[in-house]
C-alpha cells in the first residue's frame, strides 16, 4: 500500500499534460452537468440547508441519535429476496448473463530495467482487458466451489486468502460463499508475527494465495500446522515451498470441479461470510466477524449513495480487497450489473512506475466512470498535479491557478458562476488533461478508510470534476456509518448516517466532550444497526469492551472516535478518544488533529506528534518530503553526500520548524500544540516497516517503540 501510494504520486508527477482523444461521454457529461446544476441551485435557494440527518429516538445510553432522513429504518437489503452475498451474485449472474463482469489486462512482455546505481525495475506492458461474461464467472465460481470440496476441504473449515487484488480473489470467495465456507481475509502487507496469528488463530485448513505470497510463507510454514491444502492463483508454482504442502493451481481445482460438479450449500443471513483481519494501531490483529447481512446492509446502503449507479458504470479495482470498502463496492457493482476492471496501484496510469514507457496504465485502458480511494493517496494525487504545475511553470502555471481559483470562488459563493460556460471552459482548456490522467470518464470518487483533509478534498473536486463521496465506517461496523451525498458541497465532514446505521454521540466528560454542547452536539460515537459486526473473532473480552446490544435489541460499537452534529444531520469527526493527551500543566493535545493540521505543511510527508504528560511541550516526528527539502537545499546552496545527511543538518530542521510553526499559525493552532522539538526522518513510513497500517495510517505504538531514543534526546536537549 505504500508503494501505491508513493506510486501515485510519481505517476502523476509525469506526463499530466498529455493530451487525450476527445471522448464523447464527457463532453455530454459536460453538457449536462451545465444544466443539472442550475435546477439544483434553484432548490437548494429555496431551501438553504439540505436536512440530510434527523434526530430519532433509540434505546441504549442517553445520546443524540441521528438517522438518514429519507429511511426511517435501517436497511438491510435492496434486492427482493436477497438476504445473504452468494443469493446476490447468483441473481445478478441470471439478470445480466451476456454482459461482461470481470476484466483482466493480458501481460505482453515484462522485463527488468537496471538503473545507474544498480537497482533494477520491472517494467510490464499490458494489453487490453480480457472479460469473463457474467455467467461465465457464475460458472468459474461453481467450478471452484466444487474443487474445494473435492480437494477435502471440510463442512465448517475455514479458508483464507491471502493476495493481492485479482480476478482469482472474487472468484474465490464467491466460491467459499456458496459452499457456506467462512473466508479469512489478511492484508497482503501485514507482517509475519500477524499473519501467522491470523491464519493459527482462524485454524485456516485451506489457503489461498498467489505466488509472491507464497514465498513469503515458506519461513514461517513450519509454524502453520493446521493447513492442509494450498491454492496458488498463479500458474508458476515456486518450489520452495512445494515440499511442505501439496500446492494446487487455481485452474485445477476448477478443472476438477468441473468435472466433479458439488451442489451449492447456501448460507443464511446471520452466517459469518468474512473474518477480516484489521492491522490494527496496537498489538496484534483482530478478527472482525462480518455476516452475510451485515456486508449486504452495507452494500444497499451505499448503493442510495452513488447516483445512477447502475449497468454502465465501469469499476477500477485495485485496492486490496481484505478491505471493507473494497469489498463492498465490489460487490455493488455485480449487484447493479456493472463491470469490474482489475488493476494494481503499480500500474495504475501510465506514468506508473511498473507500467514501461510509452504504453498504456489501467485507468487509461479501462477509463472507469467509479474508483475508490483512500485519503493518502488523494493527498499524493494532489501533490502530483501541483507539482506537476509547478514544474511547468510560465503560462500554464498562470492558467491553472487562475482556473483553480475562479472555479473555487464559484463553489464557494456565486453558483451561476458555478457552473455552465465558464466551467465548461476552464474544464475544456485546464482540467481535461488532468482528467485524462484516470482515463477521463471518472463521475464519482469514493474516500474512506481515514478522513479526507478539505484542502484535498476541494482540489480533486476541482480537478476531476468529480464529486467525492466521503464514507466514515470501520471494519467493525462494516463500513457502515456516515457518508457524504453527491450534492453536498461542504468540506471536512462525513455526511449523514448511511440507511443502515444509527449515529448517536454519547458524552465524555473526561474529553470535555458533552451532547449538551453548543453550538454543536459533541461525543464518543456510536454506530448502530444490523450492520454491525458480531464482534471479534475468539476475543470475547475485546468484543465485550467495544460492543453492546441495547434493550431493544439493536448492536452498537463504540468507535472511541470523537464527533459532532451539524445542524442538517451530517457529522464531523474532530477527535480520538485515544489520541487525547494531558500535557504537565493541564492543556489537551488532540495528537490526530494537529498532525491532520501540520501534514499540510509542503516539506512533510509524514508527521508523528508525541505529547508527554510529564512535559509542558510536545514534540514531533517528521517524515520530511525529499524533493522538496532537496530542493530548498539547493537553493540555499547547502551540500549534502545523502538526504539522510541533510535531514541531520541544523539549517534543515530549522528550515522545516518554522515552517511547521507557520503552518500552525495558519490553521490557528495553539502554542502549546505546536511541536517546541523535531526530528527529521529521510526514510519514508511503509507498511512493511510496521510503522503505517496498510490504509497507510500511523501506528502511534510502533513508531514510538521504533523511535524511542529519538523522542528521549528530543526531550533531553
Ligand atoms: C454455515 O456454516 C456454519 C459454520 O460451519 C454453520 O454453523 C451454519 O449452520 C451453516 N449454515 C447453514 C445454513 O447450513
Ligand atoms: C497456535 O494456536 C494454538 C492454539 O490454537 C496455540 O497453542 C499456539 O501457540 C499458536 N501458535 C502460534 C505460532 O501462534
Ligand atoms: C527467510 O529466512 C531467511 C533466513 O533467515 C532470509 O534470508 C529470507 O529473507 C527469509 N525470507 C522471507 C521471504 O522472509
Ligand atoms: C470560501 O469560503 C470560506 C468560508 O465560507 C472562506 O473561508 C474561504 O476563504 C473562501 N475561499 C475563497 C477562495 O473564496
Ligand atoms: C448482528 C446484528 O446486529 N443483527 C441485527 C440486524 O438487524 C436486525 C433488525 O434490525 C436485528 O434483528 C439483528 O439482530
Amino acid at each position: 500500500m505504500f508503494l501505491f501510494a508513493w506510486q501515485f504520486a510519481i505517476c502523476l508527477n509525469l506526463q499530466f499534460c498529455q493530451a487525450k482523444a476527445q471522448n464523447p461521454i464527457s463532453m455530454n457529461g459536460y453538457i449536462v452537468g451545465a444544466i443539472v446544476p442550475i435546477v439544483l441551485v434553484l432548490l437548494r435557494n429555496s431551501r438553504r440547508v439540505k436536512k440530510r440527518g434527523v434526530l430519532v429516538d433509540v434505546g441504549g445510553e442517553p445520546g443524540y441519535a441521528i438517522r438518514n432522513i429519507r429511511f426511517p429504518f435501517p436497511l438491510e437489503t435492496a434486492w427482493e429476496g436477497v438476504s445473504t452475498l452468494a443469493e446476490l451474485f447468483e441473481q445478478s449472474c441470471k439478470q445480466n448473463s451476456n454482459k461482461s463482469l470481470l476484466g483482466t489486462r493480458k501481460l505482453i512482455s515484462s522485463e527488468v530495467e537496471v538503473t545507474e546505481d544498480g537497482r533494477s525495475f520491472e517494467k510490464l506492458h499490458y494489453g487490453e482487458y480480457v472479460w469473463l461474461t457474467y455467467a461465465e464467472t457464475f460458472a468459474a465460481v461453481c467450478y471452484f466451489a466444487s474443487g474445494l470440496v473435492q480437494l477435502g476441504h471440510k463442512k465448517g473449515e475455514r479458508v483464507a486468502i491471502f493476495a493481492d487484488t485479482r480476478e482469482e480473489w472474487f472468484i474465490a470467495l464467491q466460491a467459499c460463499f456458496r459452499r457456506n465456507v467462512t473466508v479469512v481475509t489478511i492484508y497482503a502487507s501485514l507482517g509475519e508475527e500477524a499473519l501467522c496469528h491470523s491464519l493459527n488463530e482462524t485454524e485456516v485448513t485451506t489457503l489461498i494465495c498467489g505466488a509472491k505470497e507464497l514465498k513469503k510463507l515458506v519461513n514461517i510454514s513450519g509454524q502453520l500446522d493446521k493447513i492442509k491444502h494450498v491454492i496458488c492463483m498463479d500458474d508458476e508454482i515456486p518450489t520452495a515451498v512445494s515440499g511442505r504442502w501439496a500446492v494446487t493451481s487455481f485452474a485445477d481445482v476448477q478443472r476438477t470441479g468441473y468435472e466433479n460438479p458439488v451442489d451449492a450449500d447456501l448460507p443464511i443471513a446471520a452466517d459469518v461470510a468474512v473474518i477480516m483481519y484489521t492491522s490494527g494501531s496496537t498489538g496484534l490483529p483482530k478478527g472482525v466477524m462480518l455476516t452475510h447481512g451485515n456486508i449486504l446492509a452495507t452494500v444497499a446502503a451505499v448503493k442510495t449513495i452513488i447516483p445512477g449507479i447502475g449497468s454502465k458504470d465501469v469499476y477500477l479495482a485495485y485496492l486490496p480487497l481484505a478491505h471493507i470498502l473494497e469489498l463492498a463496492a465490489e460487490h455493488l457493482i455485480v449487484a447493479v450489473g456493472g463491470i469490474l476492471g482489475y488493476g494494481s496501484p503499480l500500474t495504475l496510469t501510465d506514468t506508473s512506475s511498473k507500467i514501461k514507457p510509452g504504453t498504456k496504465g489501467d485507468a487509461s485502458v479501462l477509463a472507469p466512470t467509479l474508483m475508490a480511494a483512500v485519503p493518502a493517496i488523494l493527498d499524493r494525487v494532489q501533490d502530483g498535479v501541483r507539482k506537476k504545475v509547478d514544474a511547468k511553470g510560465g503560462l500554464s502555471k498562470k492558467l491553472f491557478d487562475l482556473a483553480y481559483s475562479r472555479r473555487l470562488s464559484a463553489i464557494n459563493g456565486s453558483w451561476f458562476g458555478a457552473w455552465g460556460l465558464e466551467k465548461y471552459l476552464w474544464d475544456l482548456l485546464v482540467f481535461k488533461k488532468v482528467r485524462a490522467i484516470l482515463g477521463g470518464r471518472l463521475r464519482f470518487l469514493l474516500s474512506g478508510g481515514a478522513p479526507l483533509s478539505p484542502d484535498t478534498q476541494r482540489f480533486i473536486n476541482i480537478c476531476f470534476g468529480t464529486p467525492i463521496g466521503q464514507g466514515y465506517g470501520l471494519t467493525e461496523t462494516c463500513a457502515g456509518g456516515t457518508f457524504s451525498e453527491v450534492d453536498d458541497t461542504s468540506v471536512g465532514r462525513v455526511g449523514a448516517p448511511l440507511p443502515c446505521s444509527f449515529i448517536k454521540l454519547v458524552d465524555w466528560p473526561e474529553g470535555g466532550y458533552l451532547t449538551s454542547n453548543s453550538p454543536m452536539p459533541c461525543g464518543e460515537i456510536l454506530v448502530g444497526g444490523p450492520n454491525v459486526t458480531l464482534g471479534y473473532f475468539n476475543n470475547e473480552e475485546k468484543t465485550k469492551e467495544s460492543y453492546r446490544v441495547d434493550e431493544r435489541g439493536v448492536r452498537w460499537f463504540c468507535t472511541g472516535d470523537i464527533g459532532q452534529f451539524h445542524s442538517d444531520g451530517c457529522l464531523e469527526i474532530i477527535d480520538r478518544k485515544k489520541d487525547i493527551v494531558k500535557l504537565q500543566h493541564g492543556e489537551y493535545v488532540s495528537l490526530g488533529k494537529v498532525e491532520t493540521a501540520l501534514s499540510i505543511c509542503p516539506y512533510v510527508d509524514n508527521i508523528m506528534l508525541h505529547a508527554d504528560p510529564f512535559h509542558i511541550f510536545c514534540v514531533a516526528l517528521v517524515v520530511a518530503s525529499q524533493q522538496m527539502v532537496e530542493d530548498w537545499a539547493s537553493k540555499q546552496g547547502i551540500t549534502f553526500t545523502d538526504f539522510a545527511d541533510l535531514c541531520e543538518k541544523e539549517e534543515t530542521i530549522k528550515e522545516v520548524h518554522s515552517s511547521l510553526a507557520q503552518t500552525a499559525k495558519k490553521s490557528r493552532l495553539e502554542k502549546f500544540e505546536i511541536p517546541a522539538k523535531i526530528k527529521l526522518i529521510s526514510s519514508p513510513w511503509t507498511p512493511e516497516s510496521g510503522l503505517v497500517t496498510a490504509a497507510l495510517k500511523i501506528k502511534r505504538e510502533a513508531i514510538r517503540r521504533a523511535f524511542s531514543e529519538d523522542l528521549a534526546k528530543l526531550y533531553a536537549s
